[in-house]
């Protein structure tokens, strides 16, 4: 039987009606601006001067009588809470889950039965490390978490978009977490890793190495929350009516490709738009542009953990998709941003303990010690047990229970009785339990003596490092040896440099020497003894690379279009058809914001003055400036810029003849990657060129260094 609910939550809806509402009893009044609310205190008492504390006289002292004024400060002294401890920069957005496939063979849970059902859901994207005000395109893990508004509760799967830790017992959290933050003695650096106090940590901590090679690839600077991957990282169950077991890993896949920028682009992007990632969002749901991801399962039993190489508990291990299918059930869509930043991003309160009957934990000592501090950390930064009454975190089922009182209850049911159990009878007596439909655990037999102790397997460090590096295709590896390079290079402490290259020489000896070349680090230092025997025969896993995985296709991205005066207005109507056609977003950047006149005497507004749109915003540019404005622009240092430094990040580059000038002056060497345009034939081969995404051809040629 269906406990019956004792209380409800307040809608999202109710919440702004009511904050709407706020004028004196909904009264309003004529002002300048048309019939608006009275402006009230919290106390709904109507203010008559919004604009002057009151004071003695008009040269006089401010008087402590003034309520509305010292309520005002006071309220305003406390609109911040804790910022999260971890992942506080980050951007929520709501949307649904639908299943594609009931899943009612291998679980209870009511999310997964009935195909074609809708849960609403809301997701939130952050980098780690960064304090909330920093900028977007850090070199960092990006959390890629889920609340599932399941019609049995919430089921929060609170990923990242790296199937792989840093860790394998939560005890080292703290420890992971305070070396990559600002070191405490200077408050700096901000957001970044590339300090010793993390190089140092990690390198003493050889289990980390297999996520710094991910942390060190173009998996750590994502284009676009719409383009990365999740994971759910942990092996969890799956059980269904019977009361079987299936283990399970999570993925999230996205249906427009992976896509990452490259690191100077990222460096720049900080500086030209630190909040890059969540306006990327943010302008891809307000234009109806709703970014989807599937749901993928890897199924397996104990037969397949008994075999497989490594332990399934260990999250610093994957189980690679070649070997374990990802079978997708699935898509989450994102289709609405949110009413009130606070309200919903900052206050939603993930918690890793928030599964549902038909889902259950496994014993990943990393996944253990989560269930504790998600629930823990929320009583800090929303100050109290009640946050799940705030909208956001509230389930959206019925739901009853005896929890009653603390700061800021809402919800305070009816009644005598709060306690059970109870001798009153039906709805006076309250909620009951529930045998058949409540959660149950899976009864999974664990014995073993009490000790502070790490299972064996749990020692191979290097193997699945080395896997993930060998995976990687011809632009790639390069790219995590340069990461190496970069990060280490800004470690002050000589032999910390040295103990991370004595593990890069086990994950494979060539990186290890190229890394060790790059920083000029002599003699070669030995190689780290690894604790248990490296396994050198892994096959490659092509799942692992994102160029193998490419779209081939520029849906979802950004075209920059360079103009000046005198454009020619035909080839840029072109232009835009082709990118329409593609499903792909155009910017034109001009000498001024205004716009610029047209061949045709029109005049075209820009988006971005050619001063604040650099190229490192667009995923291609097209240089459509006429002969007077390229010799405007040959003038301007970041026009030319604009052009060098799409040339160095390997975009494709659509030119008119006119704009050659422009190309000289920004040193550009004319390769396959730069498409003449004269023709709309001309402007549809450029957008299909486009589909590759990058260039990478001239990417060896313009990093020597
Ligand atoms: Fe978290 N993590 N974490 N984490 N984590 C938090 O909870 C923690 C780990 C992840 O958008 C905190 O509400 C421990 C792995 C995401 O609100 C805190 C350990 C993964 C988010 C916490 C881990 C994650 C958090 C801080 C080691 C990927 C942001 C604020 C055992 C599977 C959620 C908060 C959001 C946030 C603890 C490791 C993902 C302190 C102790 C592994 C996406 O509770």
């Amino acid at each position: 039987m269906a406990a019956k609910p004792t209380a409800t939550a307040l809608t999202e809806a109710q919440i702004v009606d009511a904050r709407i509402k706020r004028g004196a009893g909904g009264e309003t009044h004529q002002t300048a601006g048309g019939e608006v609310p009275v402006l009230t205190t919290q106390q709904g008492i109507p203010v008559s001067d919004d604009q002057n504390s009151l004071k003695l006289g008009a040269r006089g002292p401010t008087l402590l009588e003034d309520f509305h004024f010292r309520e005002k400060i006071f309220h305003f002294d406390h609109e911040r809470i804790p910022e999260r401890v971890v992942h506080a920069r980050g951007f929520g957005v709501h949307g649904f889950f639908e299943l594609t496939e009931s899943l009612s063979d291998i679980t209870r849970a009511d999310i997964f039965q009935r195909k074609g059902e809708r849960t609403p859901a809301f997701v939130r994207f952050s980098t780690v490390a960064g304090s909330k005000g920093s900028f977007d395109l850090a070199r960092d893990v990006r959390g890629f978490a889920v609340k599932l508004y399941t019609k049995e509760g919430n089921w929060d799967l609170v990923g990242n978009n790296i199937p792989v830790f840093f860790i394998q017992d939560a005890i080292k959290f703290p420890d992971v977490i305070h070396s990559v933050k600002p070191e405490p003695d200077r408050g700096f650096p901000q957001a970044q890793s590339a300090h010793d106090n993390f190089w140092d940590f990690v390198s003493l901590t050889p289990e980390s190495t297999h996520m710094l090679l991910w942390v060190m690839s173009d998996r750590a600077i994502p284009r676009s929350f719409r383009f990365m991957e999740g994971f759910g990282v942990h092996t969890f169950r799956l059980v269904n009516a019977a009361g079987k077991s299936t283990f399970v890993k999570f993925h999230w896949k996205p249906k427009l490709g992976m896509q990452s920028v490259v690191w100077n682009e990222a460096v720049k992007i900080n500086g030209a738009d630190p909040d890059f990632h969540r306006r990327d969002l943010w302008a891809a749901i307000q234009s109806g542009d709703f970014p989807e991801w599937e749901l993928g399962l890897q199924l397996f039993d104990e037969k397949f953990a008994d075999q497989f190489e490594f332990d399934i508990l260990d999250a610093t291990k994957i189980i690679p998709e070649e070997l374990v299918p990802v079978h997708r059930v699935g898509r989450l869509v994102l289709d609405r941003t949110v009413d009130n930043f606070f309200a919903e991003t900052e206050q939603v309160a993930f918690c890793t303990q928030n599964i549902v009957p038909g889902i259950d934990f496994t014993n990943d000592p990393l996944l253990q010690g989560r269930n504790f501090s998600y629930l823990d950390t929320q009583l800090k930064r929303l100050g109290g047990p009640n946050f799940t009454h705030l909208p956001i975190n509230a389930p959206k089922c019925p739901f009853a229970h005896f929890q009653q009182d603390g700061h800021m209850a809402f919800h305070n049911p009816k009644g005598r009785v709060n306690y059970e159990p109870n001798s009153w009878s039906g709805a006076a007596g309250g909620p009951r339990e529930s045998p058949e439909r409540g959660f149950t655990t899976y009864p999974a037999e664990d014995s073993g003596a009490k000790r502070r102790i790490r299972a064996e397997l749990f020692a191979d460090h290097y193997s699945q490092a080395r896997q993930f590096y060998l995976s990687q295709t011809a632009v790639e590896q390069p790219h995590i040896k340069n990461a190496f390079v970069f990060e280490l290079s800004k470690v002050e402490t000589p032999a910390i440099r040295a103990r991370v290259v004595s593990h890069l020489l086990n994950v494979d000896e060539a990186l290890g020497k190229l890394v060790a070349e790059g920083l000029g680090l002599e003699p070669l230092p030995q190689a780290a003894p690894p604790a248990r025997p490296i396994v050198t025969k892994l096959p490659k896993s092509p799942a692992l690379s994102i160029l193998e995985n490419g779209p081939n296709s520029f849906k979802g991205r950004k075209l920059g279009v360079l103009v000046s005066d005198g454009v020619d207005a035909g080839l840029l109507a072109a232009l835009r058809q082709a990118a329409g056609a593609e499903g792909a977003m155009v910017e034109l950047v001009a000498p001024k914001i205004g716009g610029v006149k047209a061949s045709d005497g029109s005049t075209i507004p820009a988006q971005q003055k050619v001063n604040g749109g650099p190229s490192v915003l667009y995923d291609a540019v097209a240089l459509l400036v006429s002969a007077e404005g390229a010799a405007l622009l040959a003038q301007e240092a970041t026009a030319k810029d604009f052009v060098s430094d799409a040339y160095a990040h390997a975009k494709f580059i659509a030119y008119v003849e006119t704009a050659r000038p422009l190309l000289e002056k920004a040193g550009v060497a004319m390769d396959s990657g730069i498409l003449g345009l004269r023709t709309a034939t001309d402007a549809n081969s450029f957008l299909a060129a486009c589909r590759k995404l990058r260039f990478w051809e001239r990417e060896a040629k313009v990093q020597v260094v």
